[in-house]
């Protein structure tokens, strides 16, 4: 992404100044990311008052993927809904809250994807979550939306992004030009940019996984995860650190800001299913971010971004970062 990078400047003249590619952002775009922006900056709001006004805990619901809801799950689901409705170029959108898709306009140019409130399970204890969002260019837009205009590959995104509630409020973008990141000036409710050219180390020191699933992986990440562990003693040459916020967006925001590798690898305690992530609203949006970033993203097999989805919410195994550990654990999978 080229000009307007002056730092500063706040989400709504960065889009309409940027250079993608050398074009501007289509209207339609801009409206529907500010959309999303303004819904998230609202959300961060709810965010930090939680058990102030009553918004922590379950909502004593269940959603497609058989999770129990948290209270901020399903208002977060519902802000992203209403906030959208006026985009006069969405056609319609997807929630991993919801089984089906939901039109918006029923035509249009775009698809919008959103994990809500991803890392729901932390928010009790006041850890960071976040919302996760991926913006697809719909084939036909003349024809009203179907769930089938959905099943795209990563390479069909226009956009995608995450915002985190964290110590900060932060919003990460790619239009497919490189990364750029926001941070919310809660003094006037305006995303500011703060980052231009985010570029992820292609070699780090520093591996994200839950270590206690070790035992349930294929052997080409134990093998990976072990030499890390070992360090100098063993196959690698440097010692390594791990990280494990178990929240996804501030992990992938970590990796984005200082480098590092993120793994959520399938594990044999559910065989037939790929992996615990969801590829449409989580792995590919942070793919195309990684990926825009410098870093790679794979399921060990494939790049997350060529692979071709059959179902809305179906699951992959994720490894992404820096592109020589991620390039490493591609070898050791192509070697089992
Ligand atoms: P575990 C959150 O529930 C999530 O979907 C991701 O954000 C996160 O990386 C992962 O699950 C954490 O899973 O098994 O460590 O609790």
């Amino acid at each position: 992404m080229t000009n307007t990078t002056n730092l500063n400047s706040h989400f709504k003249h960065y889009l309409k100044t940027a250079s993608i590619k050398g074009a501007s952002i289509p209207d339609g775009l801009q409206e529907l990311l500010l959309a999303v922006a303004h819904t998230c900056a609202g959300l961060s709001h709810e965010v930090a008052q939680g058990a102030l006004i009553g918004l922590l805990g379950s909502a004593g619901t269940g959603n497609v993927q058989g999770e129990v809801q948290q209270k901020l799950d399903v208002i977060a689901n519902d802000l992203l809904i209403e906030g959208v409705q006026g985009c006069q170029s969405l056609a319609g959108l997807a929630s991993e809250e919801m089984e089906l898709p939901m039109a918006v306009q029923g035509t249009g140019d775009y698809l919008l994807l959103f994990d809500p409130l991803d890392g729901s399970s932390n928010i009790d204890v006041n850890v960071s979550i976040g919302t996760i969002f991926s913006i697809l260019k719909k084939q036909d837009p003349t024809k009203p939306m179907q769930t089938s205009d959905f099943l795209l590959s990563g390479r069909h995104q226009v956009a995608a992004g995450y915002v985190v509630y964290g110590p900060q409020t932060s919003l990460a973008l790619t239009l497919g030009d490189g990364v750029v990141m926001f941070t919310l000036d809660r003094t006037i409710g305006e995303f500011v940019l703060t980052r231009h050219a985010v570029e992820i180390a292609s070699a780090t020191k520093e591996f994200a996984i839950n270590m206690s699933n070790m035992r349930h992986w294929s052997s080409p990440v134990r093998r990976y995860v072990e030499e890390c562990l070992a360090g100098v003693s063993g196959a690698r040459e440097k010692d390594f650190n791990m990280r494990w916020i178990a929240s996804m967006v501030a992990d992938v925001h970590r990796v984005l800001s200082r480098g590092g590798v993120f793994m959520y690898p399938w594990d044999q305690r559910e065989p037939h299913k790929p992996g615990k992530l969801r590829l449409m609203y989580e792995a590919n949006p942070m793919s195309f971010l990684v990926e825009q970033a410098g870093g790679a993203a794979t399921n060990g097999d494939q790049l997350i971004m060529d692979l071709i989805p059959t179902d809305l919410h179906e699951r992959v195994s994720v490894m992404l970062g820096s592109k020589e550990e991620v390039e490493r654990l591609q070898h050791y999978h192509s070697q089992a």
